[in-house]
């Protein structure tokens, strides 16, 4: 299965693995690549040599390429970005901002910079400062979120940039059998319905989406109540590590995508895989059998 995305990043198959913070470690990441897609190391918060061992760590599970997300709030985002460009990876995703001033220091490094971005603007921004390629993320995702859902934003980010736009998968490699995260957190993404899925944090401009638990009904009440944003801050710090780690999935952030809703089972990061490209290969042979119109005639532009 090549397209333009497996070319640039040498990869078997055109998936990449969201680079979620304190869930995306070297085992995830190296075992998504293992199977043929693209880990990415969350780095996040994380300090920058926390990133480089954990780089080394995924270099010692696989050959096959690797890459780190790059969390540009991150207070080391800076000692981040040049322990990125020293290991050497394939790729770096980045997240929650502006890239452009990595940009340079990565490309010398012969690193693929790939933005995720919420919006056709940055998307252009990002195309035009040299970027590789391109993952739009629609409000869908878990995280910090930005307005489109990704059924608008999709088309219109194709139709506004000429590099290659991937398809990028966090929530269901929550789930995976190779994930270290804790059993609790499985359990409420695989447990989680339709409407399970809140966004808090809308009125202090960091939307971020979550299952819904015991912190969101107290954050949601706090917002409605005009609290003050320490106040809001105070209750969700450290709250992501809390449910991730210590499995505390009523006062942690879940942070999961509302596709938690479809994910019903543990996988393996292969298995996974495997079964997405399936799906897509099956849905490729159906769009040609349509792309033939009522008399039998090929579709001009099938
Ligand atoms: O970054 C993500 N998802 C994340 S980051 C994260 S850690 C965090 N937690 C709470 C608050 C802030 C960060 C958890 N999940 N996804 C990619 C993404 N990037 N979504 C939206 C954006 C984005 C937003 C604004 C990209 C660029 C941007 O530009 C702002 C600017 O600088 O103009």
């Amino acid at each position: 299965m090549q397209t333009r995305i497996t070319k640039l990043l040498e990869i078997e198959y055109p998936v990449i693995q969201g680079g979620m913070a304190w869930v995306a470690n070297a085992a995830l990441a190296a075992n998504v690549s293992k199977a043929g897609g693209i880990g990415f190391i969350g780095a996040a918060n994380a300090p920058a040599e926390w990133v480089r061992s954990e780089i080394r760590r995924a270099k010692e599970i696989t050959d096959k390429p690797i890459g780190v997300n790059v969390m540009l709030l991150s207070e080391h985002v800076d000692e981040v970005a040049q322990v990125v460009a020293e290991e050497g990876v394939k790729a770096v995703t980045t997240g929650a901002g502006n890239p452009a001033k990595y940009m340079k220091q990565w490309k010398e490094a012969g690193i693929r910079v790939i933005p995720v971005v919420a919006s056709v603007a940055m998307a252009r921004m990002m195309e035009r400062a040299g970027a590789d390629a391109i993952v739009a993320e629609g409000m869908e995702s878990g995280g910090h979120i930005g307005e489109q859902t990704t059924m608008s934003l999709l088309p219109q980010v194709v139709d506004a940039v000429s590099v290659p736009e991937a398809v990028q998968l966090g929530t269901r490699f929550i789930v995976a059998k190779e994930s270290t995260v804790s059993q609790a957190y499985k359990d409420r993404v695989i447990g989680a319905k339709d409407i399970d899925s809140v966004v808090t944090g809308r009125s202090t401009g960091h939307p971020v989406r979550s299952l819904r638990n015991t912190m969101t009904r107290q954050y949601l009440e706090m917002e409605k109540n005009n609290v003050s944003f320490e106040e809001l801050e105070h209750l969700t710090l450290g709250a992501l590590r809390k449910a991730v780690v210590d499995g505390d999935v009523a006062m942690g952030t879940v942070m999961a995508g509302q596709i938690a809703g479809m994910i019903k089972k543990e996988q393996n990061c292969a298995e996974i895989i495997q079964e997405i490209v399936q799906e897509a290969k099956e849905t490729i042979k159906k769009c040609s059998i349509f792309a033939e119109d009522s008399c039998g005639n090929e579709a001009e532009h099938a």
